[in-house]
């Protein structure tokens, strides 16, 4: 194994599955040494006993300063928060991202992209001041059936980010890997997009496809996304769909 250009790493990650994984993979480098963290609200990851690493609260707009100076390189894996742009700039830091950039960045890319069609994937890139947007180091589709619901799509993306992962960090690690500007800007989705979605209106008129695309992308397990509000009580009612595919 080659000499490690970045031997101090900080990861930044909101995820269980993704710190997980990144801990195998990183462990058979020769003097790296890998810090974790979390958002400060992820109570359930800092005291979550089955990690095999301590998971810290870091609060990135106020500690980017002292994460530059201690830290050769920073990976987001599905952190929730922002880096700001004065940190983007002094420190190496890359993304993992659950999107095939640069289309549906931002805010739970699969369930848009069942909606409007554009690839689904993920992306590991280098992040700039803009939102999963920087030059890209690795990213694969994902395909998406018409029997597919936003986690059967999301469990596959997280299974290629691994993969990505697995397929590019010593390449990372020794700082000799290539990047490719995205072909174009691409579109962005945010949290309140996705909140506009959930809320159904019970007297739009649409075709039995765009229906059923529209609650497939909002059924996610156990998540209460989709609903309609019942007129007589005034209470949300929350609505999934089932999918399947005879045999
Ligand atoms: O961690 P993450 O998978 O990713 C999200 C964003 O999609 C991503 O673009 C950003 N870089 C990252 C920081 O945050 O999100 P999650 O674990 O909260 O949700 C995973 C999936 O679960 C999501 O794609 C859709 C589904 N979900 C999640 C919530 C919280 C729902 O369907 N409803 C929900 O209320």
């Amino acid at each position: 194994m080659e000499k490690l250009k970045f031997g101090k790493v900080l990861v930044i990650s909101d995820n269980p599955f993704l710190i997980k994984a990144f801990h195998r993979l990183s462990s058979g480098f020769m003097g790296l040494s890998v810090s974790y963290a979390c958002s400060k609200s992820n109570a359930a990851l800092q005291a979550d006993t089955t990690l095999p690493v301590k998971v810290d609260a870091i609060e990135v707009k106020k500690q980017w300063e002292s994460i530059v100076s201690q830290y050769h390189l920073v990976f987001s894996l599905h952190c929730k928060q922002l880096f700001p742009a004065e940190m983007v700039s002094r420190v190496k830091c890359i993304n993992v991202h659950p999107g095939y950039n640069p289309y549906n960045r931002g805010w739970f890319p699969q369930v848009f992209s069942i909606l409007n069609k554009l690839p689904a994937g993920a992306t590991i890139h280098e992040i700039d001041e803009n939102l999963d947007h920087g030059p890209i180091i690795a990213r694969r589709e994902v395909k998406i059936n018409s029997w597919d619901t936003s986690a059967d799509i999301y469990n596959r993306v997280q299974q290629v980010e691994v993969d990505l992962l697995e397929e590019h960090l010593p390449a990372i690690l020794q700082g000799y890997y290539q990047t490719n500007l995205p072909e174009q800007e691409g579109n962005i989705n945010l949290k309140r997009d996705f909140n506009e979605l959930c809320n159904l209106d019970l007297n739009e008129t649409v075709t039995m496809g765009a229906a059923i695309d529209k609650l497939r992308a909002l059924t996610h397990g156990n998540y209460a996304n989709a609903y309609y509000t019942d007129a007589e009580t005034g209470k949300r009612v929350f609505v999934k769909i089932m999918l399947e595919k005879e045999e």
